[in-house]
């Protein structure tokens, strides 16, 4: 891979200062506060990107020491506990917002320094790429996790970038409009360019023909299900005085029943079962979004323009999901809508590394550890998800019943 140093510095600056606004969300009194539980407290976060880019790129690939060896090791790692006695931090004492912030000053200048001349050439220049898209994962991380916040305690502000206009005339097109997807192959994985351990080697999947519905199952679908069933409405709903609301970054919100509904992989698969069908794998999910009637593969579902604010909801555009359809120049060959955008994409497969998986030199544990049959592989991206990370191979995995994340899902047959 050829390094791109002017480029690299330039990602570092704006994911910093894209962080910078992030952390500005949270009023500054809740600082030592966890609106997660089982998740480490906000300081942990401020702390931890800063001490990841030390630890990845100057300790491990550059072999130079670090800034702070206590601080190294108190906000090295910190990543979905399966109980919140698991998630007990390694100290009650967290250090005051000055030092961390004093820390992540002199750790973002030894970065800067490494990335205009250091010799970050060493493994393909993997570690540099690593601490860079690794920010941007936790922006998002971050986003979901102040969602939890109440109202007052957040400092509401317009989205970081600016959005296209939508396009209504198809919005709230949606209940069983499904897609059939002939037999064929789809490319998993990745052969060029960065990537995480997990989306290595790249290859081939003979995938059989199967349907796929157009839509996101919205919110208005899952409301006629829960009448139906008796299900316990999503994590993002209220309910207040007898009107269902949805919880959004910022504003409650009349619900919106044309926008896609964000739920648990337990919900969702129950959903798909209800309607008599199922959620698709992960290969499935590619096939309907990269795959094309003629057998050609797209590095996008749009075709192989690089992603914009016209193909989906990503990017910080909008807090909140929009309803579903209406990004039509987002679509895929198929016509299948929104598979970038909007919400991650539920599918049945567990995560796992593909076959002739290695761990990847920079950070050695970032997926092996979780190849424990309790992730499943969501796919695609949310509003709060970098345009960066929008690739094809980008793979994420969380627990069947986690709640917090901005994930919805479609039905397959
Ligand atoms: C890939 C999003 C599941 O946030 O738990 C961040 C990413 N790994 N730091 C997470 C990650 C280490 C990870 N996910
Ligand atoms: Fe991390």
């Amino acid at each position: 891979m050829a390094l791109d140093r002017e480029m690299l510095l330039r990602w570092f600056h704006d994911g910093r200062a894209r962080t910078r606004e992030v952390f500005a969300i949270p009023k500054p009194e809740t600082y030592y506060e966890r609106p997660i539980p089982l998740r480490n407290p906000i300081v942990f976060y401020e702390g931890h990107l800063p001490a990841f880019n030390i630890n990845t790129l100057i300790k491990l690939a550059l072999k130079e020491p670090g800034i702070d060896a206590g601080y190294e090791v108190l906000f090295e790692r910190g990543i979905d506990p399966d109980s919140v006695d698991a998630a007990k931090p390694p100290t009650d004492q967290w250090p005051s917002r000055r030092c961390v912030q004093e820390y992540g000053a002199k750790a973002d200048a030894l970065i800067e320094r490494a990335l205009s001349d250091g010799p970050i050439e060493v493994n393909g220049g993997e570690a540099a790429v690593a601490i860079l898209e690794h920010e941007q994962m936790h922006q998002e991380t971050l986003m979901y996790m102040f969602h939890e916040m109440a109202y007052e305690k957040k400092i509401a502000r317009k989205p970081l970038n600016v959005a296209r206009a939508l396009s209504p005339a198809r919005a709230g097109r949606t209940s069983g409009a499904t897609q059939k997807i002939p037999a064929g192959i789809a490319t998993l994985g990745n052969d060029t360019g960065f990537g995480w351990d997990n989306e290595f080697p790249a290859h081939w999947v003979e995938v059989p023909a199967f349907e796929i519905d157009r839509y996101n199952v919205t919110n208005g679908e899952y409301l006629k299900y829960m009448r139906a069933t008796n299900a316990e409405p999503p994590h993002f709903w209220a309910r207040h005085n007898g009107e269902w609301f949805w919880r959004g970054m910022f504003e409650l919100k009349p619900l919106p029943l044309d926008a896609p509904v964000y739920a648990t992989h337990d919900e969702a698969d129950a959903f798909t079962r209800w309607r008599g069908r199922r959620l698709p794998t992960e290969a499935e999910y590619h096939r309907a979004a990269f795959g094309t009637p003629s057998g050609e593969e797209r590095l996008y579902p749009w075709g192989n323009e690089q992603p914009d604010a016209s193909r989906g909801n990503f990017n910080f555009t909008n807090w909140d999901p929009v309803p579903v359809g209406s990004y039509p120049a987002g679509a895929s060959a198929w016509g299948v809508d929104d598979l970038v955008g909007n919400g991650w994409e539920w599918t049945s497969t567990v995560f796992d590394g593909f076959k002739g998986f290695r761990p990847m030199a920079s950070y050695p544990n970032y997926s092996a550890d979780f190849f424990d049959g309790q992730h499943f592989v969501i796919k695609g991206a949310s509003p709060a998800t970098s345009r960066d990370l929008v690739r094809r191979s980008f793979r994420n995995w969380f627990r069947p019943n986690y709640p917090y994340v901005y994930a919805t899902f479609r039905c397959a047959a």
